[in-house]
């Protein structure tokens, strides 16, 4: 797919928006600063992007509790998703949603989610609706390795097929669910899988964000022009333990020195835009310097915030005391 120098810059610079967030994220979380609990997407940037770059304001996604890339790549304001990673009341959910629960339906991010496998049907609801309203819309779900097994899961898949929903089931395959590696727990295969519900698959390296977009686009046109659901397996490493304090004794010696030296998207992506002289070191060195001092300005801005106050405990929720 021809990309324009604008579209480039949009996906790089959205790459080391997710990079930098989490790296940053991680340090604050190491000193004390965020409440909570945390699971970090540094390595997994060019899904989120390579997905979120064929949507627009029509579509949904459904996240996983690893949601802060997806996030971003689905364009939530980022001091505003740092303010609610502290729990302030400015935050994108004023606070009550925190790093697990994070969401912004004006952006079609329908949240990060507790429930290991809790997007499929949720995107299968948002297709629903965009079929039958005939928005043109259709509805990703981010589904990780451990949250491809769940019931939730193949269910949707059914679902999505017999209705022909506008859904796009994304398997983030980062090669372990917690500390249990995906050769020990998952069986067959994502794409025949896909295949046995009468949905096309498609596999990809996921650290190629040319290889996500390209599947992807091809996804979004089945679905936008009626042909119903499609599977990608994407596959990639998350650089970080399952969650913030995991010691990872899971991982073998050298294994993410490794992933970060061979298979690092932001690597691989400069190498590829720069050897295609479609962009400049220069032009990415000064996203790298924005993109950095955005997150000093969000982290400070967010150290800074009110929390919510006692009031705000009775408000957004279902019962009015
Ligand atoms: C229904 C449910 N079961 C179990 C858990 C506990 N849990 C949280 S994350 C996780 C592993 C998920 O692995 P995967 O889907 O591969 O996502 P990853 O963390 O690798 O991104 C588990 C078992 C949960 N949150 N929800
Ligand atoms: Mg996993």
């Amino acid at each position: 797919m021809q990309l324009s120098r604008e579209d480039l810059l949009h996906a790089y610079r959205a790459m080391r928006t997710i990079r930098a967030f989490e790296d940053r994220v991680h340090d604050e979380f190491a000193a004390g600063g965020i409440p909570g609990f945390v699971h970090l997407y540094a390595g997994e940037e060019a899904s989120g992007v390579g997905v979120c770059m064929n949507l627009d304001d029509r579509d949904y996604i459904a996240s996983t509790h690893r949601g802060h890339g997806h996030c971003i790549a689905k364009g939530c304001d980022v001091k505003a998703m740092m303010k609610e990673i502290y729990g302030r009341r400015d935050g994108l959910c004023g606070g009550k949603g925190g790093s697990m629960h994070i969401a912004d339906m004006s952006r079609g991010m329908m949240g990060a989610n507790g429930i290991v496998g809790g997007g499929p049907p949720l995107v299968c609801g948002a297709a629903l609706t965009a079929k039958t309203l005939k928005t043109g819309g259709v509805a990703v779900a981010f589904v990780g390795d451990g949250g491809s097994n769940q019931g939730t899961t193949l269910e949707s898949y059914n679902l999505a097929r017999v209705w022909n929903l506008p859904v796009i089931f994304v398997i983030e395959d980062n090669g372990y669910a917690e500390s249990t590696a995906s050769a020990w727990s998952v069986g067959g295969s994502q794409t025949k899988r896909a295949e046995a519900f009468g949905m096309p698959g498609q596999e990809v390296d996921g650290h190629d964000f040319f290889a996500v977009l390209d599947a992807a686009r091809q996804a979004v046109e089945w679905a936008r022009s009626g042909d119903g659901p499609s599977l990608i397996h994407v596959k990639l490493n998350r650089y970080y333990g399952h969650f913030e304090g995991d010691a990872m004794t899971y991982r073998a010696d050298g294994e993410i020195e490794r992933l970060r030296d061979e298979h690092d998207a932001l690597v691989m992506f400069r190498n590829r835009v720069s050897e295609a002289s479609l962009l400049d070191a220069g032009q990415l060195d000064k996203i790298d310097a924005e993109v950095a001092a955005l997150i000093d300005e969000a982290v400070a801005e967010a150290a800074a915030a009110p929390a919510p106050s006692e009031r705000d405990l009775l408000t957004d929720v279902y019962v009015s005391y």
